[in-house]
């Protein structure tokens, strides 16, 4: 219940004092002509009553708080039902009858039967609609409770495991005796000797070592000590030498004595349990060279070698601090692709640069007679190939590691349920990043999934989502929004909490955002790659006459548009060209704006030029509609459009390109999960003007550290930047002062070296909480395959049949 308590009468009783208004506030939604109403529309409606002189004052009123909570509205002929979001994450539902002052709270069950009755248009509830529920499984585990928690998952943890495990007489301490007992490298035992039985003997033994390694040098290399720590009962893993295996052994006795969330983490994150790691990003054409800006490329694919390279290395120097030599391995398993189109995705092996041992293993695709998929397919409909690929992964990545690895990490809806398989098949460690949850991208995608069946599969995507996030044992993410919201906009993550499907199934308690598997691990961009202009010394200088031709160029098979008046700064935009990122919104709201127009010239980097050379329907509408928008607006010499630009170093200097002429970035995504390229831009030092809705609500604090646009108001936007570059025109140290503060942004909150240390963390972290609580947590593995079993098969076998 979330509503405050006495609200209902309060607003009862304010409903039956106002009668013309209420009448008013209702007439005004039914004239909308529509079934569902989304906040945006609520809060019109609520500013069209207030402005009329008939309303009441409605300020401070109860019905002024429910719009202000108001997320969705469902609009039957017998009443209305809206949604209320009174805080982060805290949902009520209230029915209000038509032509009547009554209001009630409904249960999300009500509210959601409420909604699916009027998408099928029949009068009775289905009272056997299949519902997935959650909740039961975890009524033993304490939850966090404030929304401020939501996203530091691991503090919670900590305290959680280190007060009432510990507590339990002794229970902890022999949870963590036993833990210690499973560590081995191969052949070699790591930790503890098997001589060491119970907590009172380790006791002993760590003290009696503790005193050993006090009495010699502290930089004696473990391997001078090692004979005598085996006798106590130590094997290697404590420490490089006698310093640090001692400062180790002081955690665990500590912990052992009185456990603080501290001292556990920091003991937790020593153990060396993680050598080796399988990252699964199967969809796209995932490649070093040549992919990005392809259809389903993107971000993911930088996201995944920039994150390797950065925990490859940190997991190096944490086994070296452990004294242990031995080369970490990551294998990066992706879909193996025969029609490659000229890229690498057709080789099964392949070494990631700027690293020592990290592979990209590649997988086909098989049809159920074996036959392997040749060509490149859809993220939309890649899910029958699913289980046979994880499966093949399985065999494969076995052999590739010369056995299990130490932790599997998930990306995106298809790599996090192959994740979910694998971890389950051979019992290791979950983590999922979700990239970004398609359901929060298009609207009401859940109550009209049959719609969109055809084109998304989103049947599919939303059931494997529903697995893969319950099943993971850690979740890490972009930013708070992407779990949360913020106060007035609802998480991607808390979108999956209750939701329907009608006449699949209906969804009470889908994700629990307070669970702390929650946390945020927010990414970086590569230093090497994107810096700003002025670090000259670093800057490839020789890529600048190229790439002013290639801006500043006549139109040829690879490019669109002539610059009249090279002068004028640029906003450059750049992304994959697909409905979402909006490029050819951002083109539309450019054409309608004078005074952006004679300030700015505008850089399009996405697609292709031809719409016969993408295989992607999606590119393919949006080329047609940038050539027409080019053409109705007349804007040949001042829009520069460039297919995808595939070359990374080329692309940091080509923001620094635009940086040295005082131009701006421009991301005018409808939705963005997180928004690589807004990091980039701001790494570069350039001023970015961001969507509103998503990562860079987060990422920007606006006039600070850029600005934030609503792609729903595409005129207020370009007015926006319209008036940046006539301050700038006026005052140069406008533009510095927003390039500074980017600058500032992107070091202090998205670098890969925090990102890789919080991620070896919180998998030793999860890793010793999936030892200590497997059994409460096969209740829920055991729901998830079953659903797995009677729904994602069939779905995605329906989806091979083609119906
Ligand atoms: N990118 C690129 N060339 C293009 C389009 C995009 O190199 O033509 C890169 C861009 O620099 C960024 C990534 O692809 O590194 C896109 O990531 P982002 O998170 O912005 O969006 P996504 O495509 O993942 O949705
Ligand atoms: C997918 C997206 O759509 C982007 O918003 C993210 O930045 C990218 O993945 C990397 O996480």
């Amino acid at each position: 219940m979330s509503l405050p308590p006495g609200f209902i009468d309060e607003l009862e009783q304010f409903l039956c004092a106002e009668p013309r208004t209420v009448r008013m506030v209702q007439h005004r939604i039914l004239e909308r002509g529509r079934r569902f109403l989304l906040r945006s529309d609520l809060q019109e409606t609520f500013a069209q009553v207030c402005a009329d002189p008939d309303s009441c004052e409605l300020k401070g009123t109860p019905l002024a708080r429910v719009f202000a909570w108001a997320q969705e509205a469902a609009v039957g002929r017998s009443a209305l039902c809206v949604a209320v979001r009174t805080s982060v994450a805290r949902w009520g539902y209230l029915r209000f009858q038509a032509a009547s002052p009554d209001v009630t709270e409904i249960s999300t069950v009500e509210f959601l039967a409420f909604k699916e009755r009027l998408v099928n248009g029949r009068r009775q509830v289905d009272e056997w609609a299949l519902e997935v529920d959650l909740e039961p499984f975890s009524r033993e585990f304490t939850k966090m409770q404030e929304s401020r928690s939501i996203g530091r998952g691991v503090e919670f943890m900590n305290r959680r495991l280190s007060s009432s495990l510990f507590d339990k007489r002794g229970k902890g301490s022999r949870s963590l005796l036993e833990f210690l007992l499973v560590h081995r490298l191969g052949e070699q035992q790591l930790m503890l000797c098997r001589t060491i039985t119970d907590v009172d003997g380790l006791r002993s033994a760590l003290r009696t070592a503790e005193e050993r390694l006090a009495a010699v040098p502290g930089d004696t290399p473990w391997a001078e000590l090692s004979g005598e720590m085996h006798a106590l009962g130590f094997e290697p893993g404590w420490g490089c030498d006698a310093t640090r295996a001692r400062d180790t052994m002081q955690l665990l006795l500590d912990v052992l004595e009185a456990p603080s969330p501290n001292a556990l983490e920091h003991f937790l994150a020593r153990i060396p349990m993680i050598f080796s790691m399988c990252i699964l990003s199967p969809h796209g054409w995932f490649g070093q060279d040549g992919v990005l800006g392809r259809p389903d490329t993107g971000g993911q694919v930088v996201y995944i070698l920039d994150q390797v390279r950065a925990i490859e290395e940190e997991m190096r120097k944490r086994l070296a601090r452990q004294g242990l030599d031995i080369a970490p391995r990551i294998l990066v398993v992706t879909r193996l692709i025969p029609d490659a189109d000229g890229t690498n995705c057709d080789q099964r092996l392949e070494p990631i640069a700027g690293t020592e041992h990290a592979r990209i293993l590649r997988v086909p695709f098989r049809e159920p007679g074996g036959q392997v998929v040749p060509h490149w397919i859809s993220r939309f409909n890649i899910w029958p190939y699913l289980e046979q690929f994880t499966v093949d992964t399985e065999r494969e990545v076995l052999a590739e590691l010369h056995g299990r690895p130490d932790l599997i990490i998930g990306n995106y809806s298809d790599g996090n349920l192959v994740a979910s398989l694998l971890s389950q098949r051979l019992g290791v460690t979950q983590c999922n990043i979700a990239h970004a949850l398609e359901k929060t991208k298009y609207l009401l995608s859940d109550l009209y999934w049959r719609e969109n069946e055809e084109q998304y599969h989103f049947s599919c995507q939303f059931t494997a989502d529903l697995i893969a996030m319950n099943t993971a044992d850690f979740i890490i993410t972009s930013t708070y929004q992407e779990i949360a919201g913020t106060a007035s906009t609802v998480g991607q993550y808390e979108a999956h909490m209750a939701f329907t499907m009608p006449d699949l199934y209906r969804v009470v308690h889908g994700i629990d955002v307070f669970d702390p598997k929650f946390n945020i691990v927010s990414p970086g961009v590569d230093p090497r790659v994107y810096f700003p202009p002025s670090d000259e010394e670093r800057r490839l200088k020789h890529l600048l006459p190229g790439i002013s031709d290639q801006v500043f160029g006549a139109a040829d098979d690879v490019s669109r548009g002539c610059l009249a008046d090279p002068t004028l700064p640029l906003v450059f935009t750049m992304a994959r060209l697909d409905t979402v990122k909006n490029l050819t919104g951002f083109v539309d709201w450019y054409g309608r704006n004078d005074a952006l127009r004679a300030a700015a010239n505008v850089l399009v980097v996405g697609g292709h030029m031809e719409v016969a050379r993408s295989s992607d329907d999606d590119e393919k509408r949006e080329i047609e509609k940038m050539h027409r928008l080019l053409d109705e607006h007349g804007l040949e010499d001042s829009v520069r459009w460039l297919e995808s630009q595939v070359d990374r170093e080329r692309n940091g200097e080509l923001y620094r390109f635009i940086a040295d002429k005082r131009g701006v970035f421009v991301q005018p995504a409808l939705f963005e999960a997180f928004g690589l390229t807004v990091i980039e831009a701001m790494s570069t030092g350039l001023p970015v003007f961001a969507t509103c809705f998503g990562g860079p609500q987060e990422i920007i604090e606006d006039d600070v550290s850029g600005y934030h646009i609503d792609p729903n108001h595409g005129n207020a936007a370009t007015e926006r930047m319209a008036q940046f570059f006539a301050r700038c025109a006026e005052d140069p140290t406008a533009w510095d002062r927003i390039s500074a503060g980017a600058l500032a942004r992107v070091e202090a909150r998205y670098t890969w070296a925090q990102y890789a240390h919080r991620l070896m963390t919180l998998a030793k972290v999860y890793g010793f909480w999936r030892h200590v609580s497997d059994l409460e947590r096969a209740e829920t593995r055991r729901y998830l395959e079953m659903f797995y079993g009677l729904q994602f098969r069939p779905l995605a076998e329906r989806l091979r049949g083609g119906s």
